[in-house]
């Protein structure tokens, strides 16, 4: 999610596996995973480091539970590079800000469900686009270690890179994925993004060289990201049409064929209206036709702090916990 025309920085929801039978009046989906982002750890990002409770807050546990009961099994949780290793990204871990953040994934994993670590930062630390492919590297290495012994997280390279070299991102994704492998987290998956936001309706043209990333664990996941508003950048809760989301996909999901590779569509979301809704569910049938290559969805976003967000997944008032919910939840698995 593009986040410039706000102040603060959107975080996403991420997907969980639920409880298996849990819910009988629902039928299984062919998804592995469903969930959504949570939101908090990377706000105020105009401040840095900044004060938590005042700048950022940590997502709720208590009201991720719910989303969990309810079924999803994926949460994505945005952080800030910057917050959890200042200064330069060869340093060490922030130990405040890593204990809050750590307390919120082991929540989730210790649930069962996926929780996905998301340094929301465009492919920029303090501003300025990466080009160190070695400190990115050692900023993962440092990081994974952390996490290495738990198989319910995956790490997610970057959030939405964007105007770089397309040869830069794709080093970047390496330089991560073996920067996470070199520290002993072998088993856990990898979700890598593209350029130009990571967009599904554009991947096929500026993210084909994405291609060739190897991984010795072979668990990369592809993770692209869509809205529906009619410049796609989720900052309206108007969609172009009731077909748009299908129509919007359809290229990614033959490139992942094509090239035998897996994705997962990061973030998504639709405002509160019928065209909206007819949208979201035409792009999820569709996915889910495809889940030979398509693993799940991440509705965008749950978070304490939305507010009267448009696409507010937060229990129990939240834009989309009361208009979403409902129709999301013949997704999960
Ligand atoms: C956390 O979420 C629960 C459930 O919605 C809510 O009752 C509680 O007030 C929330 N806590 C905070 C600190 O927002
Ligand atoms: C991927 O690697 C192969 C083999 O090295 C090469 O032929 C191909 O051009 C690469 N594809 C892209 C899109 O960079
Ligand atoms: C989660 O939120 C962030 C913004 O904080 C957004 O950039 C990202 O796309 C969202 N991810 C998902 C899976 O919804």
């Amino acid at each position: 999610m593009k986040t410039s025309i706000i102040s603060i920085v959107l975080s996403t929801a991420g997907l969980t596996l639920g409880a298996p039978s849990k819910d009988t009046k629902k039928r299984a989906s062919s998804f592995e995973w469903f969930g959504s982002n949570e939101s908090g750890a990377e706000f105020g990002s105009g401040n840095i480091p900044g004060v938590e409770g005042t700048d950022y807050t940590f997502p709720n546990t208590t009201a991720i539970q719910i989303l969990i009961d309810a079924g999803m099994n994926i949460f994505r949780v945005p952080f800030l590079m910057e917050r959890m290793i200042p200064t330069e990204m060869t340093g060490s871990l922030n130990t405040a800000y890593f204990e809050g953040y750590s307390e919120v994934i082991n929540y989730i994993t210790g649930q069962g469900a996926h929780a996905v670590v998301d340094p929301h930062n465009f492919g920029r630390y303090y501003g300025t686009p990466i080009s160190s492919t070695s400190d990115f590297q050692t900023f993962w290495s440092t990081l994974a270690s952390q996490f290495k012994s738990n198989d319910k997280v995956i790490f997610d390279t970057n959030n939405e890179y964007h105007d770089m070299d397309e040869s830069v991102v794709v080093a970047l994704n390496q330089a991560a994925i073996d920067g996470i492998r070199d520290a002993g987290a072998t088993t856990q998956y990898i979700f890598v993004e593209g350029n130009s936001y990571t967009g599904a309706w554009t991947w096929t043209t500026y993210n084909t060289a994405m291609v060739n990333l190897t991984d010795p664990s072979d668990l990369i996941v592809y993770e692209m990201h869509q809205y529906l508003d009619s410049d796609g950048s989720g900052t309206s809760d108007q969609c172009v049409s009731s077909t748009i989301g299908q129509e919007r996909v359809v290229d990614a999901t033959t490139w992942l064929q094509t090239n035998g590779k897996r994705g997962i569509l990061g973030e998504f979301a639709g405002g509160a209206n019928s065209v909206c809704e007819e949208a979201v569910e035409g792009m999820l049938n569709y996915l889910e036709q495809n889940s030979d290559v398509w693993l799940g969805a991440s509705w965008w976003s749950a978070g304490p702090w939305w507010g009267d967000y448009i696409f507010s997944m937060e229990p129990p008032s939240g834009t989309a916990y009361v208009n979403y919910l409902s129709i999301l939840e013949s997704y999960f698995p």
